[in-house]
């Protein structure tokens, strides 16, 4: 192979490469992590963008929790020591709640947050 046929080859890969690096980013969900104490989840309120792909990633640093925003069908369990993810896409705009449906005390029945979406 000639210099110059190896030359278009290696500008054929990286552009390949640049090509796959893009979608990958594009398609990578933003990750907003959040602790669940009691009895409040930390940041209480999280804003997001509909349309775009979000990995809501949890820890509880005391008893099991749990994560649920029924507008967008996502829930989790939240067990310390262990990361818990969601990954979702909202498809409204609009403020909603979510709250701990996992009993974790005397003050689960009002841990709940707020997912402001905006478009
Ligand atoms: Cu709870």
């Amino acid at each position: 192979m000639d210099a110059k046929r190896r030359n278009v080859l290696a500008g054929a890969v990286a552009l390949a490469l640049v090509a796959a690096a893009g979608v990958r980013a594009a398609a990578e969900p933003r990750v907003i992590k959040v602790v669940a104490r009691k009895f409040v989840f930390l940041p209480r309120e999280i804003e997001l963008k509909k349309g775009e792909p979000v990995t809501l990633e949890f820890t509880a640093p005391e008893v099991v929790m749990g994560f649920n925003a029924p507008d967008f069908k996502v829930r989790t369990d939240i067990i310390p020591g262990t990361p818990a993810r969601v990954t979702f896409t909202p498809d409204k705009a609009g403020t909603f709640t979510f709250l701990c449906d996992v009993f974790c005390g005397d003050g689960h029945e009002g841990m709940s947050g707020t997912l402001v979406v905006s478009t």
